[in-house]
């Protein structure tokens, strides 16, 4: 059979609806977890502002929810996604990708080497499946200067 073009037009156009509402469907059946009020993640340490050596420890702070590795699906907790002179945020209710820093095993705190210059750090914590929550927790970006 052979199909005129406005025909091939109609069917191109039938697959990419298809697609679409496959996709949709795939996002909005990945698990997204619900973060509670108040719910704060900050960075401890440095502070916004400081001058630092280029070895930084930087020191992550959560309120309003527990830590928990990757992988542990567990109400209100979530791991600490570090973004290091990110000016974007990852993409809402998706697996956040690399970088940032993933710290998949609950850690609190991480060194970085940086080298001399102006930083910024921030906070996003990520569910079991490093899928930011809803709404996401983040911290507030810090701007360091590494001498
Ligand atoms: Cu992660």
């Amino acid at each position: 059979m052979r199909l005129t073009l406005p025909k091939k037009i109609a069917v191109a156009l039938s697959l990419v609806t298809l697609l679409v509402v496959s996709l949709v469907v795939s996002a909005q059946s990945l698990p997204i977890s619900k973060s509670p009020e108040g719910a704060m993640a900050y960075i401890i340490s440095p502070k916004d502002g400081d001058t630092v050596g280029t070895e930084v420890t930087v020191v992550f702070g959560l309120t309003g929810m527990g830590v928990a590795p990757a992988g542990i699906e567990m109400e209100n907790t979530g791991h600490h996604h570090l973004l290091v002179d990110q000016k974007e945020l990852p993409e809402a209710g998706k697996p956040i990708g690399n970088p940032p820093l993933h710290f998949g095993k609950g850690q609190t705190e991480t060194t970085l080497t940086l080298e001399p210059g102006t930083h910024t750090l921030q906070l996003i914590l990520g569910n079991h499946l490093h899928i930011p929550h809803d709404p996401p927790v983040v911290s507030e970006m810090i701007t360091i200067t590494v001498e």
